[in-house]
């Protein structure tokens, strides 16, 4: 078995955190590296593509956390073999990412900029992306994005959610997502009930 090492923003949450969780669904130990922003900042020049999170496979560095999602994911049993499932799964990983960027603009804004820049988002780009997942997650049948079962794009998604959910972004209303998509709302309770997700989090208390 080969050595893991993730390196990651100190936070459940994030682009590392799908990683993690299907890390401890897989039953693979790793070393879960997480760094603060001061520490990234010292080291960003010194990463891949000035980037996190970095995956460290016997101390060979990779990124792209979508691309480290599925390698875990199948090694966990947590994406499809169906090419059209695996498509449907790679959809919302990739819809994320480009919702994360969205997000990421309004970062290091203060003050009315923030209040305007996030009023913004709200009302443009995480309107759309939250109303197509629940349209992505109504197609999977409801419960699920992709095989109706558990895979990486619902730790995704799961991980996203919660964060909008939780206040953890300033002027974004918390009930967002239970008003625009009561069945994405839904999900991100079921997926945080998974006998996986549960006992990742209960391995960190
Ligand atoms: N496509 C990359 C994007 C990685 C990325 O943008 N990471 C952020 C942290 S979540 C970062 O390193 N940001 C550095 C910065 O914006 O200064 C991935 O999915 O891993």
């Amino acid at each position: 078995m080969p050595t893991y090492k993730l390196t990651y923003f100190d936070f459940d949450g994030g682009r590392g955190e799908p990683i993690r969780i299907a890390f401890h669904a897989a039953g693979i130990e790793f070393e879960d590296h997480r760094i603060s922003f001061e520490e990234f900042m010292a080291q960003r020049d010194s990463m891949p593509f000035r980037c996190a999170p970095v995956l460290e496979i016997d101390g060979v560095p990779v990124t792209q956390s979508n691309a480290m999602a599925r390698y875990v994911g199948k090694m966990a049993g947590l994406y499809p073999e169906d090419p059209i499932q695996a498509l449907y799964c790679d959809e919302v990983l990739g819809a994320h990412e480009d919702l994360l960027h969205q997000i990421v603009h309004t970062f290091g804004l203060e003050g009315d900029e923030l209040k305007r820049a996030r009023a913004q988002l709200v009302d443009g780009w995480l309107s759309t992306f939250i109303r197509g997942f629940e349209e992505l997650l109504k197609r999977g049948g409801g419960e699920y994005f992709a095989d109706g079962r558990l895979t990486v794009a619902d730790l995704k998604a799961f991980v996203q959610v919660r964060s909008l959910r939780s206040g953890t972004l300033d002027h974004v209303p918390t009930d967002l997502v239970d008003r625009l998509a009561p069945t994405l709302a839904e999900h991100e309770a079921r997926i945080a009930s998974d006998p996986h997700v549960v006992a990742y989090y209960e391995s960190r208390a």
